[in-house]
């Protein structure tokens, strides 16, 4: 039986990845960072007690700043693979948090690194990196493309980035940089665009909420379904050789657009609610992302099968069951047909 250790297994990915894990036989070690609410929301359904028979996912209690403890959870799980997906993610907040977001979405990634060298073992390491990364750099963007970042976030990113590169070369460790474009889901944050359109609807609909306040509505991104991606994920570490991938769609769509359909996939005219508020705007934005994914395609044969206008129903969808309306249903559809071997359960 393989095991795995997954930082950040609270997070979006972190939970759908934990359920791809397990399906595959896996015993899954999370790292949970100590908050004073239980902070396991995503991952409640699959984890209830670790003395519960057949229990395969342990959790320990952790922080990305904390190198001692990190160090003592990679000798003491002794992992086969470990997923580094634990990050402050939210770019418009790395404006404010700058520090921290070095601190831990930065030197985060050393700490583990570290722990992994020193335990002289053979564990083979996913370095969630992102196309934040590319920020300015002309669109399409693959493995090649020069780094141009625009964010404290991002420059925290490009950091771990070449630190990953530097201790595979330096050490012959079997490490691999995922250059993951924008994924999202029902599980997406509540403050990340997509799902704050979709939540927005919900409550519009519900009555709770009459207009719905954005930031930069031109900005493009290669928006994918998180459960497909953290399937890549996985492949990069099942190659013979480590090496990095690019992974999104290929197709870019504006802020303005996945508002415009889902609105009107929820029968609203969008221009009724939605309003700007520059609080939300960035210092610096990345105008345009958009995934040449050929490598992925050739080498982990890796294809994405939902769409922008699927992705968007099955979040819509979603968020309309959770405020307890009625579903339209198109998007449960697309997961069923897309989807015959579904192992991720809830949304
Ligand atoms: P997410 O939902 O924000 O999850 C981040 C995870 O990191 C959560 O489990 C969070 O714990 C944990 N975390 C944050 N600070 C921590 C700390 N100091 N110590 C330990 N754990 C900490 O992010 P995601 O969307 O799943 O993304 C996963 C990774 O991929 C992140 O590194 C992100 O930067 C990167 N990425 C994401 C995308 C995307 O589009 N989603 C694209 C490219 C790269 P709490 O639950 O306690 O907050
Ligand atoms: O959803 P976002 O906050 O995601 P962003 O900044 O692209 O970052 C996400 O994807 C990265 C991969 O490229 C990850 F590495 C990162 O961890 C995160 O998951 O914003 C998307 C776009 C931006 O251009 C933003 O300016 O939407 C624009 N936007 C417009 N109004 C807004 C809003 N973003 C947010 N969060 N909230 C708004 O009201």
């Amino acid at each position: 039986m393989k095991k795995a250790l997954i930082t950040g297994v609270t997070g979006q990915d972190g939970s759908y990845l934990t359920e791809l894990l397990l399906s595959k036989g896996y015993e899954v070690h999370g790292i949970v960072r100590r908050a004073s609410t239980m902070n396991r929301e995503r991952i409640d359904h699959i984890h209830r007690d670790d003395h519960a028979k057949g229990n395969k996912l342990f959790i320990h209690y952790g922080d990305l700043a904390d190198g001692e403890q990190i160090s003592d959870i990679v000798y003491n799980v002794k992992p086969d693979e470990v997923y580094h997906l634990g990050a402050q993610s939210h770019v418009r907040v790395s404006f404010d948090i700058a520090e921290y977001t070095a601190n831990v979405t930065g030197l985060g990634t050393t700490r583990i690194l570290e722990a992994i060298r020193r335990s002289k073992k053979q564990i083979k390491f996913y370095q969630a990196s992102s196309s934040e990364m590319f920020g300015s750099a002309k669109p399409p963007q693959s493995e090649s493309t020069p780094f141009s970042p625009r964010s404290p976030y991002a420059n925290a990113k490009v950091y771990a980035y070449w630190m990953a590169k530097n201790y595979r070369e330096g050490y012959n460790l079997f490490i691999c940089n995922g250059m993951l474009f924008n994924h999202e889901s029902p599980r997406r944050g509540e403050n990340f665009v997509t799902r704050k359109i979709t939540m927005g609807i919900a409550s519009i609909l519900a009555g709770k909420q009459k207009y719905l306040y954005m930031g930069n509505l031109e900005a493009k991104r290669d928006w994918g379904f998180a459960a497909e991606y953290v399937e890549a994920m996985h492949k990069m570490l099942q190659q013979k050789k480590p090496d990095d991938y690019v992974i999104g769609t290929g197709e870019t769509h504006s802020v303005k657009e996945f508002i415009e359909k889902s609105f009107a996939y929820a029968g609203l005219d969008w221009k009724k609610y939605v309003k700007t508020d520059p609080r939300y705007y960035r210092a610096t934005e990345v105008d345009v992302l958009l995934a040449d994914n050929r490598k992925a395609k050739k080498l982990l044969k890796w294809t994405p099968k939902v769409t922008f206008s699927d992705l968007l129903k099955i979040m819509v969808d979603s968020d309309m069951r959770k405020a307890g309306l009625l579903a339209i249903g198109e998007g449960d559809e697309i997961i069923k047909k897309k989807f015959s071997a579904k192992w991720w359960s809830k949304d």
